[in-house]
């Protein structure tokens, strides 16, 4: 079967096309990939071609390894290129590489038909992609974009993901159930670079949302309902939070810590405690002694 036809590509296309529509992807703004599964990588083999073996590195000169993704193929989207894009053309915007049985190189085998390479945050998403594999071999997908309203709460929220994920789960019900663990927070850091990748890593060991601070978020799933699903509930709670910051520096009303923990049994979850200390006054932002 051809790449274009086959249904990972459209559901990889249309990923990228709701996001845009969302706003996430202004210029060549967000990156996102996919560890495919072995019976969608026999199914597109015949449509494969053969490229250079290339070292994977956060700069040059730099060769890192992801071993625990040996042998894996990975559908990404091309550094430079426009989310907007993706959908029209999607063999000039996207590839699909390759790893070597020792995970330390990496080959293009489709796509990118005019040249190019894969996202300048290949490593980041590959240290993502391991760490979740690791966790649940089930996951598949990581995804970064640049959201507006999760951004703009990182220049007016403690930069502690206690915090953060405690004002972002009281503005919508739907959050703490969506992701129990809350969202791990990277303070500003170049992008592009070992360190914010190794960072991100560390987070999705537990959390599956990890906000970049004045840059942007990176969120991963089973599948590519779940990463988007899961981007655009964090967004919509945190453009609910800019509302209310627009009105008011505090809360008359909010979720307690009670009402949260109601919501354990019924939508068999376990939200983390860490989030639901006890605070003294409702004003946004507060931190807990
Ligand atoms: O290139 O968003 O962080 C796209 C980016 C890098
Ligand atoms: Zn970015």
């Amino acid at each position: 079967m051809r790449v274009l036809d086959s249904e990972l590509m459209k559901s990889y296309a249309r990923m990228a096309m709701d996001g845009f529509n969302q706003g996430w992807h202004e210029r060549n703004g967000g990156n996102l990939s996919y560890r495919m599964k072995a019976e969608e990588v026999e199914a597109l083999r015949d449509d494969f071609k053969e490229g250079e073996w290339r070292v994977i590195g956060w700069q040059k000169g730099d060769e890192s390894a992801f071993p625990g993704l040996a042998g894996e193929y990975f559908m990404v989207s091309g550094s430079g290129k426009y989310f907007r894009n993706i959908e029209l053309d999607p063999e000039a915007n996207v590839c699909i590489i390759e790893l070597n049985e020792e995970g330390n190189r990496y080959r293009i085998v489709w796509g990118l038909r005019n040249g190019g390479m894969p996202t300048s945050e290949l490593p980041t998403h590959l240290a993502n992609l391991e760490v979740l594999k690791a966790r649940d071999p089930e996951m598949r997908v990581v995804y970064h974009c640049h959201p507006g309203n999760t951004i703009a709460l990182t220049f007016v929220l403690p930069l502690d993901s206690r915090v953060f994920t405690r004002e972002i789960f009281e503005m919508v019900t739907e959050c703490a159930v969506v992701f129990p663990e809350g969202i791990g927070i990277v303070p500003w850091v170049i992008c592009g670079g070992r360190q914010i990748g190794e960072m991100t890593a560390e987070i999705m060991k537990k959390q599956d949302v990890a906000v970049w601070a004045h840059h942007g978020a990176f969120c991963c799933g089973k599948d590519f309902d779940l990463a988007f699903g899961l981007m655009h509930t964090v967004e919509k709670s945190a453009e609910i939070l800019v509302k209310v910051l627009s009105m008011s520096p505090s809360k008359l009303n909010t979720i307690t810590p009670e009402n949260f923990r109601e919501l354990n049994a019924p939508f068999s979850i376990h939200i983390n405690e860490d989030f639901l200390y006890e605070r003294k006054s409702n004003k946004i932002g507060y931190v807990p002694e």
